[in-house]
This record gives C-alpha cells, sequence and structure tokens, in this order.
C-alpha cells in the first residue's frame, strides 16, 4: 500500500464545513418588504407545476427568523453557511436602471453580520434560479444575451458593493438546471418547452442553450467586475457552482458505453466547465448539436476563460450509461445516451431515496472529484452541496421524524470519499456545505422531498429540529479535522 493511503484519514484544521439553502426554498416573506416576484412565484402559483401545487410562499419562514437559525448552526458546529441572494429582494424588478430595495439589502446585511459574529463565513450565491419576473416579461430574462448580462452585473455590483464584508462569492447556482428545466424539459421555471400541453412558446431543441450561453457571460461579467473592483479589497474569491453526477458505463467491456458514459460528464458538466477553464464548449457537444449550439465569440471567449478562483462543486448521486444506435432527438440533452441505475451485470448503483433522479454511491463522488481535478488542471474547490432525501421519511411520525439513519450514513460515507479523494489523490479541496441545513420547498417536489439535517414542521410554525444527521455531519467532522 502506498504511503498516503496508510496514513489515518484526515482534514486540515481550516478546513470549512457547514451547511447550505437557497433564497426561494427557505425565506418565505414573498411579498414582503419589497421583495418583487420571482419566475419561480410565477411558476409555482401556476396550477400543475408543483406537487400539491405547493408555493415558496411561506416556506420555512427564514426570513424571520434568522437569529434561531443561525444559532442553530452554531449548535451544530457551522464554521460556513452558504445561502443565497433573492434577486428581486433586492432589486425587486431586477434591470440596472431598477430602484434598490433597501430593506432587502438590510435583510442580507443583517444575516451576514450574524454569521460572522458566530465565526460563520458566509458563501453567498447571487443566483440560484431565482430570476425576477419582470426581466421574464421585459426581454425573457437569459434568452437574451445582451440585456441579461448587463443587468446581472448590476445586480452583482449592487451586491458586492452593499455587502463587503462577503469573502466567499458564487456567481451561479447549477446553470446546467437554470438552462435545461428551465427551458429544455421545462419542468422548472419558467417552465418552457417545445410540448404545448406544457407551455404556449418554447424551443427545447435551441432555448437551453441559449440561455447557457448567457448565463456563462453574465457569470464571466461578474467575476470580471469583482476581481476588477472588489476583490483586493474584500480579499476574498468568487467561483461557478456547476452540479454533476458520476458516470460508470453500463457495459465496461463496451467501448461505446465507455465513450458515452464520458459523453454524460462533459454535455452535464463540461458544458459549463470548458468554458469556464478553457474559453470553448466540449467538442462532443459541437459534434451532436452543430450550430444550435452557440459559439463564443473571440472577445466572449476570452471574456469567460479563466474565471473561477474555485470551482464549486454540488455531487449527489451517480448513473451508469448506454449508448444508443439511433440518432440524437432534437431536444436530447444528455448526448444521445440512456441512464440506469443497473449495469449489465445487473448490479444496483445504490439503494432508493425519495428523489427519483438520486441513488448513493460515495465512491462515485471520490472519482468525479479525481475527474475534474484532472480535467481542470488541479482547481481549488469546495462542494457547494452535497445530500439526500429518504424514502417515504415524510411519512414517518413522532420521535422517527429525526431520525434520518440513510442520510447518517449517506454523510459519513461521502464525507470520508472527499477526504480520501484530498489525501490520496491530491484533490485540493477547501471546504464542504452539505444540502441542507433545513427541510425546505424541494421546488417542483413542493414539501414532500426532505433535504434537511433539521426537521421542518410546516403544520406546527414551521418549528426546527435536529435529525440524527447533523450530530453524524459534526461528528464525522470532528473526528478528521486535525487539532
Ligand atoms: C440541487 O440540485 C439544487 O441546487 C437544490 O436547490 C436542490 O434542493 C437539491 O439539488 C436537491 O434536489 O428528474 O430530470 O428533473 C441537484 C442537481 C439536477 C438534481 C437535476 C435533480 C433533476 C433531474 N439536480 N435533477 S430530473
Amino acid at each position: 500500500m502506498a504511503e498516503e493511503a496508510s496514513k489515518k484519514l484526515s482534514l486540515p484544521k481550516d478546513f470549512l464545513w457547514g451547511y447550505a439553502t437557497a433564497s426561494y426554498q427557505i425565506e418565505g416573506a414573498a411579498d414582503e418588504d419589497g421583495r418583487g416576484p420571482s419566475i419561480w412565484d410565477t411558476f409555482s402559483h401556476t396550477p400543475g407545476k408543483t406537487a400539491d401545487g405547493k408555493t415558496g410562499d411561506v416556506a420555512c419562514d427564514a426570513y424571520h427568523r434568522l437569529e434561531e437559525d443561525v444559532a442553530l448552526l452554531k449548535s451544530y458546529g457551522a464554521k460556513a453557511y452558504r445561502f443565497s441572494i433573492s434577486w428581486s429582494r433586492v432589486i425587486p424588478l431586477g434591470g440596472r436602471t431598477d430602484p434598490i430595495n433597501p430593506a432587502g439589502i438590510a435583510y442580507y446585511r443583517n444575516l451576514i453580520d450574524k454569521l460572522l459574529e458566530n465565526d460563520i463565513q458566509p458563501f453567498v450565491t447571487l443566483f440560484h434560479w431565482d430570476l425576477p419576473q419582470a426581466l421574464h416579461d421585459r426581454y425573457l430574462g437569459m434568452l437574451n444575451k445582451e440585456e441579461f448580462q448587463l443587468d446581472f452585473e448590476n445586480y452583482a455590483r449592487v451586491c458586492f458593493s452593499h455587502l463587503p464584508k462577503v469573502k466567499n462569492w458564487i456567481t451561479l447556482n447549477e446553470p446546467w438546471c437554470s438552462s435545461v428545466l428551465g427551458y429544455n424539459t421545462g419542468l422548472f421555471a419558467p417552465g418552457r418547452c417545445s410540448d404545448r400541453t406544457k407551455s404556449a412558446e418554447g424551443d427545447s431543441s435551441r432555448e437551453h442553450l441559449i440561455a447557457a450561453h448567457s448565463l456563462l457571460l453574465a457569470h464571466a461579467r461578474a467575476v470580471r467586475l469583482y476581481r476588477a473592483e472588489f476583490k483586493e479589497k474584500a480579499g476574498g474569491q468568487i467561483g461557478i457552482t456547476l452540479n454533476g453526477d458520476w458516470t460508470e458505463p453500463w457495459d465496461p467491456e463496451d467501448p461505446l458505453d465507455v465513450e458515452a458514459a464520458e459523453r454524460k460528464l462533459e454535455f452535464a458538466i463540461s458544458w459549463f466547465g470548458d468554458p469556464v477553464y478553457f474559453g470553448k464548449y466540449p467538442d462532443s457537444m459541437r459534434k451532436q448539436l452543430g450550430d444550435r449550439l452557440p459559439e463564443f465569440t473571440p472577445e466572449e471567449s476570452a471574456l469567460v476563460i479563466g474565471t473561477n478562483d474555485f470551482y464549486g462543486m454540488n455531487h449527489y448521486t451517480a448513473n451508469y450509461i448506454k449508448h444508443v444506435d439511433t440518432p440524437a432527438a432534437d431536444d436530447d440533452n444528455l448526448g444521445n445516451l440512456e441512464c440506469s441505475f443497473y449495469n449489465k451485470a445487473g448490479d444496483c448503483i445504490g439503494p432508493e431515496t425519495q428523489s427519483v433522479w438520486l441513488r448513493p454511491n460515495p465512491e462515485g463522488f471520490r472519482k468525479l472529484l479525481i475527474w475534474l481535478h484532472k480535467r481542470y488542471g488541479g482547481p481549488i474547490f469546495y462542494v457547494t452541496e452535497n445530500g439526500t432525501s429518504v424514502k417515504d421519511e415524510h411519512l414517518k411520525t413522532g420521535d422517527d421524524r429525526f431520525n434520518d439513519e440513510l442520510r447518517c450514513e449517506y454523510f459519513k460515507t461521502y464525507i470520508t470519499a472527499m477526504a480520501r479523494a484530498r489525501q490520496e489523490s491530491g484533490v485540493d479541496i477547501r471546504g464542504y456545505l452539505a444540502w441542507s441545513f433545513l427541510d425546505n420547498f424541494e421546488w417542483a417536489e413542493g414539501y414532500v422531498t426532505r433535504f434537511g439535517v433539521t426537521y421542518t414542521d410546516y403544520e406546527n410554525g414551521q418549528k426546527r429540529t435536529p435529525k440524527r444527521s447533523a450530530f453524524v455531519v459534526r461528528d464525522t467532522f470532528q473526528s478528521l479535522i486535525e487539532k
């Protein structure tokens, strides 16, 4: 055994760990103190779009429980907390000539102050999917690349200048989801797609590719601005957060499956990662999508390349990948392949959870960290989300609601897998934010699916109760981090 591998597994003293949330999923107060509507308000209020027609109107009511929530984070031992800013709380109409809402700024300033007083480092996401509705109405949001990037840059400037104590900025959360779920499958706001029974407008063969391009330019402009005017003074860093599942070939003996597994990673991750690190889209995407995939002009390429101080990684699950022999459909977003939880030998990738897309597979986390480390030249990583739902957790009663065995196991094994990637393979991971601090509004799944280490009692004034996993995460980090 290599010496590295035989050393006791550990994490450095300054390793940051804690929890993550997002504005629309927890804040509530949708209509208070001058907040403007976002596309998620509109979408969740449209019949048939979310489970049981649920909305984020109240959610976890986090807007009114800032002190209680920071105290709870502190009691969990968290060293960092990732939250997102509701763009339409800060600029209700969203645009660069629209007024700023001082009450919105005050809320986030207060949250940041409380966190810092408790030695909890804020990780602040500018955009976790909740586009101001006014920008959608005005120019279709990210389908208008010129307008969108300028309005996002202005919004970023407002946040950077009014929230100077923040040292860790994340421009976008999972632009893959904004693009594909918003403009290709239409499962998320604004719900556009080619299926006219679901959406009056949309083109699932193109719009997500346009949205992604605008998002990349918006990210790049915010980073350029931060580096030019704020970074040095704040002593801060800025990056993008990308989601990505690990892939294994369905038949490891079939070179076409091996290739398809790699192609899936490129369609899901490198679509955004390659522009940020290399200034271009992956060849596999160009080959399949042709001129439907926008080209970076030389100016755009120069703007986007090198715009990550760190790689924000959201990771949950893994899939087996099987190639298909037929040509790709126009609305394909995967890379012309099939995903499965079973491989040719009949092995299952992991146990069931409440989320149809999520099966725990901690080895996949370790392997994906190594894949990203190699592809992108050893960047600094922060794991900005990782976690799981638990099958039928919403049916539990009494104290059993706080006994989340599968989630405990998930966190133990995933955190260990991450520590191994760091120690044995040299992946430069500086922090880890578990998803999620609280059970919250799980988008189209409403409140049925729970991801929290804290139970939120929606029937009883959103009362918070720690689940067992909150202590497992704490103990796992305490035993790994060097004294
Ligand atoms: C994260 O995305 C989000 O950032 C967070 O807001 C959310 O609460 C959390 O996951 C838990 O879901 O069946 O085709 O609709 C994770 C990455 C990618 C997972 C898209 C769900 C949907 C696949 N997500 N995927 S589909």
